[in-house]
Protein backbone atom coordinates (compact mmCIF):
# COMPACT_ATOMS: atom_id res chain seq x y z
CA UNK A 1 0.00 0.00 0.00
CA UNK A 2 1.13 3.78 -0.78
CA UNK A 3 -0.48 6.57 1.09
CA UNK A 4 -0.68 10.33 -0.92
CA UNK A 5 -1.96 12.90 1.44
CA UNK A 6 -2.31 16.52 1.26
CA UNK A 7 -1.43 18.57 3.82
CA UNK A 8 -3.09 21.83 4.64
CA UNK A 9 -6.39 21.37 6.26
CA UNK A 10 -5.63 17.41 5.79
CA UNK A 11 -2.63 16.27 7.39
CA UNK A 12 -2.00 19.47 9.12
CA UNK A 13 -5.00 21.55 10.78
CA UNK A 14 -6.39 24.60 9.21
CA UNK A 15 -5.40 26.90 11.72
CA UNK A 16 -2.14 25.74 13.20
CA UNK A 17 -0.62 23.73 10.85
CA UNK A 18 0.30 21.02 13.91
CA UNK A 19 0.11 17.53 12.67
CA UNK A 20 0.87 16.46 16.16
CA UNK A 21 -2.61 14.42 16.35
CA UNK A 22 -1.48 11.95 13.44
CA UNK A 23 1.09 10.88 14.73
CA UNK A 24 0.27 7.36 15.97
CA UNK A 25 -0.89 6.93 12.03
CA UNK A 26 2.58 7.99 10.91
CA UNK A 27 4.27 5.80 13.13
CA UNK A 28 2.82 3.16 12.32
CA UNK A 29 3.04 3.58 8.64
CA UNK A 30 6.64 3.84 9.00
CA UNK A 31 6.54 0.80 11.35
CA UNK A 32 4.90 -1.36 8.63
CA UNK A 33 7.12 0.02 5.59
CA UNK A 34 4.26 2.00 3.61
CA UNK A 35 5.25 4.83 1.50
CA UNK A 36 3.81 8.30 2.98
CA UNK A 37 3.74 10.77 0.07
CA UNK A 38 2.77 14.33 0.29
CA UNK A 39 1.36 15.71 -2.02
CA UNK A 40 0.79 19.91 -1.43
CA UNK A 41 0.72 23.19 -2.96
CA UNK A 42 3.53 23.56 -0.36
CA UNK A 43 7.08 24.85 -2.33
CA UNK A 44 10.11 22.49 -2.05
CA UNK A 45 11.38 24.26 0.84
CA UNK A 46 8.25 23.53 2.81
CA UNK A 47 8.55 20.14 2.33
CA UNK A 48 11.52 19.22 2.83
CA UNK A 49 11.70 20.64 6.44
CA UNK A 50 8.47 18.82 7.42
CA UNK A 51 9.85 15.66 5.73
CA UNK A 52 13.22 16.08 8.04
CA UNK A 53 10.29 16.54 11.08
CA UNK A 54 8.42 13.30 9.88
CA UNK A 55 11.36 11.26 9.05
CA UNK A 56 9.68 10.52 5.91
CA UNK A 57 12.23 9.54 2.87
CA UNK A 58 9.72 9.09 0.29
CA UNK A 59 9.22 11.21 -2.79
CA UNK A 60 6.76 13.93 -2.29
CA UNK A 61 4.43 16.33 -4.71
CA UNK A 62 5.15 20.16 -4.08
CA UNK A 63 3.51 22.70 -5.75
CA UNK A 64 0.21 21.02 -6.64
CA UNK A 65 1.70 18.65 -8.87
CA UNK A 66 3.83 21.02 -10.59
CA UNK A 67 7.30 19.81 -8.61
CA UNK A 68 8.47 16.09 -7.73
CA UNK A 69 11.29 15.65 -5.79
CA UNK A 70 12.73 11.74 -5.18
CA UNK A 71 15.24 11.61 -2.19
CA UNK A 72 18.49 10.46 -3.50
CA UNK A 73 18.73 6.93 -1.62
CA UNK A 74 15.39 6.63 -2.79
CA UNK A 75 16.18 6.79 -6.33
CA UNK A 76 18.90 4.82 -6.03
CA UNK A 77 17.22 2.05 -4.42
CA UNK A 78 14.70 2.07 -6.94
CA UNK A 79 17.12 2.04 -10.07
CA UNK A 80 15.59 5.09 -11.95
CA UNK A 81 17.48 6.72 -15.01
CA UNK A 82 18.07 10.23 -13.54
CA UNK A 83 18.71 11.93 -17.22
CA UNK A 84 15.34 14.24 -17.25
CA UNK A 85 15.95 15.59 -13.46
CA UNK A 86 18.18 17.88 -12.18
CA UNK A 87 19.87 17.16 -8.48
CA UNK A 88 20.02 19.51 -5.40
CA UNK A 89 20.03 19.45 -1.96
CA UNK A 90 20.26 15.33 -1.89
CA UNK A 91 17.45 15.21 -4.66
CA UNK A 92 16.39 14.70 -7.66
CA UNK A 93 13.80 16.39 -9.07
CA UNK A 94 11.77 17.44 -12.32
CA UNK A 95 8.95 20.47 -13.18
CA UNK A 96 6.19 19.85 -15.25
CA UNK A 97 4.67 22.85 -16.75
CA UNK A 98 5.25 26.30 -16.60
CA UNK A 99 8.05 27.78 -14.70
CA UNK A 100 7.25 30.71 -12.30
CA UNK A 101 8.67 33.71 -14.08
CA UNK A 102 6.74 33.00 -16.99
CA UNK A 103 3.46 32.71 -14.65
CA UNK A 104 4.54 36.32 -13.39
CA UNK A 105 4.75 38.12 -16.42
CA UNK A 106 1.61 37.51 -17.79
CA UNK A 107 0.46 38.09 -14.23
CA UNK A 108 1.85 41.79 -14.22
CA UNK A 109 -0.04 42.20 -17.54
CA UNK A 110 -3.38 40.66 -15.76
CA UNK A 111 -2.71 43.01 -13.31
CA UNK A 112 -3.70 46.16 -15.35
CA UNK A 113 -7.42 44.61 -15.71
CA UNK A 114 -8.08 42.35 -12.37
CA UNK A 115 -7.79 42.88 -8.93
CA UNK A 116 -5.77 40.82 -6.77
CA UNK A 117 -2.11 40.14 -4.99
CA UNK A 118 -0.08 37.52 -5.50
CA UNK A 119 3.01 36.19 -3.67
CA UNK A 120 5.31 37.98 -5.91
CA UNK A 121 3.51 41.23 -4.78
CA UNK A 122 3.59 40.16 -0.87
CA UNK A 123 6.39 40.69 1.87
CA UNK A 124 7.05 38.14 4.39
CA UNK A 125 4.67 39.92 7.08
CA UNK A 126 2.16 40.20 4.23
CA UNK A 127 2.25 36.16 3.80
CA UNK A 128 2.50 35.52 7.51
CA UNK A 129 -1.09 37.75 7.69
CA UNK A 130 -3.01 36.56 5.19
CA UNK A 131 -1.53 32.42 6.57
CA UNK A 132 -0.52 32.38 9.95
CA UNK A 133 2.72 30.85 9.38
CA UNK A 134 5.76 31.66 11.32
CA UNK A 135 8.47 34.25 9.74
CA UNK A 136 10.57 31.77 8.60
CA UNK A 137 8.00 28.98 7.31
CA UNK A 138 6.34 32.28 5.10
CA UNK A 139 9.61 32.81 3.59
CA UNK A 140 9.75 28.68 2.51
CA UNK A 141 6.54 29.28 0.95
CA UNK A 142 7.92 32.05 -1.06
CA UNK A 143 10.06 30.28 -2.54
CA UNK A 144 8.01 28.90 -5.83
CA UNK A 145 9.21 27.27 -9.16
CA UNK A 146 6.46 26.79 -10.87
CA UNK A 147 3.13 28.40 -9.14
CA UNK A 148 1.68 31.59 -7.78
CA UNK A 149 -0.80 31.65 -5.06
CA UNK A 150 -2.85 34.69 -4.74
CA UNK A 151 -5.86 36.61 -3.06
CA UNK A 152 -9.00 37.32 -5.31
CA UNK A 153 -10.75 40.70 -4.45
CA UNK A 154 -12.25 41.29 -7.94
CA UNK A 155 -15.88 39.88 -8.66
CA UNK A 156 -16.47 35.90 -8.97
CA UNK A 157 -17.35 36.87 -12.15
CA UNK A 158 -13.90 38.29 -13.18
CA UNK A 159 -12.23 35.15 -12.31
CA UNK A 160 -13.83 33.39 -14.98
CA UNK A 161 -12.47 36.32 -17.68
CA UNK A 162 -9.36 35.99 -15.81
CA UNK A 163 -9.58 31.86 -16.17
CA UNK A 164 -10.20 32.35 -20.05
CA UNK A 165 -7.22 35.14 -20.36
CA UNK A 166 -5.35 32.22 -18.56
CA UNK A 167 -5.84 29.76 -20.81
CA UNK A 168 -4.99 31.29 -23.94
CA UNK A 169 -1.22 30.96 -22.22
CA UNK A 170 -1.86 27.05 -21.27
CA UNK A 171 -2.18 28.23 -17.98
CA UNK A 172 -5.06 27.67 -15.29
CA UNK A 173 -6.19 28.84 -11.94
CA UNK A 174 -6.66 26.12 -9.16
CA UNK A 175 -8.60 26.85 -5.63
CA UNK A 176 -6.59 25.98 -2.71
CA UNK A 177 -7.76 26.66 0.99
CA UNK A 178 -7.22 30.25 1.18
CA UNK A 179 -5.90 31.07 -2.07
CA UNK A 180 -5.77 30.73 -5.86
CA UNK A 181 -3.26 29.16 -7.42
CA UNK A 182 -2.06 30.04 -10.97
CA UNK A 183 0.11 27.27 -12.63
CA UNK A 184 0.51 25.00 -16.00
CA UNK A 185 -2.27 22.35 -17.19
CA UNK A 186 -0.64 19.76 -14.55
CA UNK A 187 -1.82 18.45 -11.30
CA UNK A 188 -1.60 16.29 -7.90
CA UNK A 189 -2.86 13.08 -10.05
CA UNK A 190 -0.16 13.72 -12.94
CA UNK A 191 2.47 13.12 -9.88
CA UNK A 192 0.29 10.22 -8.38
CA UNK A 193 0.29 8.13 -11.54
CA UNK A 194 3.88 8.64 -11.77
CA UNK A 195 4.95 7.65 -8.28
CA UNK A 196 2.62 4.74 -8.63
CA UNK A 197 3.83 3.71 -11.86
CA UNK A 198 7.13 4.17 -10.41
CA UNK A 199 5.77 1.67 -7.73
CA UNK A 200 4.10 -0.98 -9.48
CA UNK A 201 7.20 -1.15 -11.82
CA UNK A 202 9.74 -1.62 -9.19
CA UNK A 203 7.32 -4.39 -7.55
CA UNK A 204 5.81 -5.97 -10.77
CA UNK A 205 2.98 -5.79 -9.58
CA UNK A 206 -0.68 -3.75 -8.20
CA UNK A 207 0.08 -1.46 -5.04
CA UNK A 208 -2.65 -0.51 -2.95
CA UNK A 209 -3.39 3.28 -3.09
CA UNK A 210 -5.11 5.72 -0.88
CA UNK A 211 -5.32 9.76 -0.73
CA UNK A 212 -6.64 12.26 1.47
CA UNK A 213 -7.49 15.29 0.65
CA UNK A 214 -9.96 18.29 1.40
CA UNK A 215 -10.22 20.96 -1.59
CA UNK A 216 -11.24 20.78 -5.01
CA UNK A 217 -7.27 20.79 -6.22
CA UNK A 218 -7.13 17.20 -4.79
CA UNK A 219 -10.54 15.78 -6.60
CA UNK A 220 -8.11 14.77 -9.29
CA UNK A 221 -5.53 12.59 -7.08
CA UNK A 222 -8.63 11.17 -4.91
CA UNK A 223 -10.05 9.62 -8.06
CA UNK A 224 -6.67 8.03 -9.06
CA UNK A 225 -6.54 5.76 -6.25
CA UNK A 226 -8.40 2.94 -4.54
CA UNK A 227 -9.44 4.52 -1.48
CA UNK A 228 -10.39 8.00 -1.25
CA UNK A 229 -10.65 9.84 1.90
CA UNK A 230 -12.14 13.48 2.07
CA UNK A 231 -11.50 15.61 5.06
CA UNK A 232 -14.61 17.93 6.16
CA UNK A 233 -13.36 21.51 6.09
CA UNK A 234 -13.43 23.82 9.64
CA UNK A 235 -17.46 24.15 8.97
CA UNK A 236 -17.91 20.52 8.94
CA UNK A 237 -19.17 20.71 5.13
CA UNK A 238 -17.08 17.85 2.95
CA UNK A 239 -16.31 18.83 -0.57
CA UNK A 240 -18.77 16.59 -2.70
CA UNK A 241 -18.08 15.20 -6.68
CA UNK A 242 -20.25 12.63 -8.48
CA UNK A 243 -17.35 10.78 -10.02
CA UNK A 244 -15.54 10.22 -6.37
CA UNK A 245 -16.82 6.49 -5.73
CA UNK A 246 -16.72 4.49 -1.99
CA UNK A 247 -14.93 7.45 -0.60
CA UNK A 248 -14.58 7.58 3.63
CA UNK A 249 -15.23 10.73 4.99
CA UNK A 250 -13.24 11.80 8.05
CA UNK A 251 -14.43 12.78 11.28
CA UNK A 252 -12.81 15.80 12.03
CA UNK A 253 -10.98 18.20 10.49
CA UNK A 254 -6.87 18.27 10.43
CA UNK A 255 -4.68 15.95 11.91
CA UNK A 256 -7.29 14.11 14.65
CA UNK A 257 -9.29 13.58 11.02
CA UNK A 258 -6.25 12.40 9.25
CA UNK A 259 -5.57 9.71 11.65
CA UNK A 260 -8.59 8.13 11.67
CA UNK A 261 -9.27 8.48 7.92
CA UNK A 262 -5.94 6.58 7.26
CA UNK A 263 -6.64 4.05 9.65
CA UNK A 264 -10.14 3.75 7.89
CA UNK A 265 -8.61 3.49 4.72
CA UNK A 266 -6.33 0.80 5.60
CA UNK A 267 -9.32 -1.30 6.79
CA UNK A 268 -11.52 -1.02 4.23
CA UNK A 269 -8.55 -2.02 1.71
CA UNK A 270 -8.10 -5.21 4.00
CA UNK A 271 -11.89 -5.86 4.11
CA UNK A 272 -11.81 -5.60 0.16
CA UNK A 273 -8.99 -8.30 0.25
CA UNK A 274 -10.83 -10.75 2.34
CA UNK A 275 -13.81 -10.59 0.23
C1 LIG B 1 -0.78 28.01 0.03
O1 LIG B 1 -1.49 26.84 -0.20
C2 LIG B 1 -2.70 26.57 0.50
C3 LIG B 1 -3.06 25.11 0.28
O2 LIG B 1 -4.23 24.77 -0.27
C4 LIG B 1 -3.85 27.50 0.14
O3 LIG B 1 -4.08 27.83 -1.02
O4 LIG B 1 -4.54 27.87 1.09
C5 LIG B 1 0.66 27.85 -0.49
O5 LIG B 1 1.15 29.08 -0.75
C6 LIG B 1 1.58 27.16 0.48
O6 LIG B 1 2.91 27.24 0.00
C7 LIG B 1 1.45 27.75 1.85
O7 LIG B 1 2.18 27.00 2.78
C8 LIG B 1 -0.01 27.80 2.28
C9 LIG B 1 -0.13 28.45 3.65
O8 LIG B 1 -1.46 28.55 4.05
O9 LIG B 1 -0.79 28.50 1.34
MG1 LIG C 1 -5.79 21.16 1.59
MG1 LIG D 1 -3.20 21.64 -0.66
Amino acid sequence: TVVFTDLDGTLLNHDDYSYKAAMPAIDELRANGTPLILVSSKTRAEMAQLCAELVITDPYVCENGSLIVMPEAWVKSFGIATDSFTFSDGAWQFVQGAKRPQILTLLAELKRHYDFTGFADMSVANVVDCTGLSEAAAAQAMQRLATEPLLWHDKESALIEFAQQLSKHNLRVVKGGRFYHVMAHCDKSDAVRYLLNTYESHYGAKVKSIALGDSPNDLVMLKEVDQAVVMPHKDGTYMHDDELLNEIRAPQEGARGWRAGVEAALQALRNGEEA
